[in-house]
């Protein structure tokens, strides 16, 4: 699994009062704990709260890049500050993210290959989030036929279904899954497939729980990359679990701590 850290997001009020004080030590602790934790990469999102967006992310990436090398996911929808993250990033990359409309596309892989970046897409285009499965495969086919054109490499591309609240709609979790199982058939060799984990239980109690179950259901349909919190030690375990289980990694008795040493 490839483990993206969310904690680097103005959506948490204490990262949101680190970017208003420049606190350094705030975010590179955040930073150097997910790592720590298992974290391949760190999303890195200045929140809707920001009020300099362009700023933040410039200051937010130098600051994650002061004690870390590992690729960072620039997560914003905007492209002036989406352009500011990638400039201000050295090294390995991930444009967090595009849409899968034809006019995002053509704006956001030309971007990715200037700065051999990786690409989310998310499965929404011009019409919103599609209601049902089909709608979500025809727009990741759209997605893989484009980066064909454009020559990125399938390594290089990450589809996302988009999990939202289960709190909103119950049957969004299994549309979710079944999209992942199909998404897994379109293309050899497969794209990567990413998930936002923790939309998924906002609004609900017992959010861990909810959020670690899914996590171990997708990963038997395919997904290989999440957004997650990987501080949650649990979850990293239920993940680590999920992989042995799914003959991704080779069991011991100390398959956890193995993974961990890896
Ligand atoms: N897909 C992609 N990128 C994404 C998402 C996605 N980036 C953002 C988001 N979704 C993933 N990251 C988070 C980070 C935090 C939370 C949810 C998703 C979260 N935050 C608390 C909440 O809203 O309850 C914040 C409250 C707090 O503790 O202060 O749940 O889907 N490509």
């Amino acid at each position: 699994m490839i483990v993206i850290g969310e904690r680097i997001n103005g959506m948490f009020k204490a990262v949101n009062q680190a970017i208003q004080d420049k606190d350094k030590a705030a975010i590179q602790d955040l930073a150097k704990r997910q790592i720590d934790e298992g974290a391949d990469m760190l999303d890195i999102n200045v929140g809707t709260a920001a009020a300099d967006p362009v700023g933040a992310m410039k200051w937010l990436v130098e600051t994650v890049r002061e004690v870390t090398d590992v690729p960072l996911s620039i997560d914003n929808p905007n492209l002036p500050t989406m352009k500011a993250g990638l400039e201000a990033c050295t090294g390995r990359k991930m444009i967090n993210s595009t849409i899968g409309s034809e006019e995002a596309l053509n704006t956001f892989f030309p971007l990715a290959k200037e700065h051999n970046a990786m690409v989310v897409c998310l499965c929404i285009d011009d019409k919103g989030v599609p209601v049902d499965v089909d709608g979500r495969v025809e727009i990741a086919m759209r997605v893989l036929a484009k980066a064909m054109e454009y020559e990125i490499p399938m390594d290089d591309i990450y589809i996302d279904p988009i999990v939202l609240p289960v709190k909103a709609d119950q049957t969004g979790p299994g549309k979710v899954l079944e999209s992942i199982r199909q998404f897994g058939m379109l293309s050899d060799p497969k794209p990567h497939i990413v998930i936002g984990l923790s939309n998924l239980s906002q609004g609900a109690v017992d959010r861990k729980l909810i959020n670690r179950t899914f996590l171990t259901m997708a990963i038997a349909q395919g997904l290989d990359a999440a957004i997650l919190d990987p501080l949650d030690t649990e979850l990293m375990d239920a993940m680590i679990t999920a992989e042995m289980l799914m003959n991704r990694t080779i069991y011991s008795d100390s398959f956890l701590k193995a993974y961990r040493q890896r």
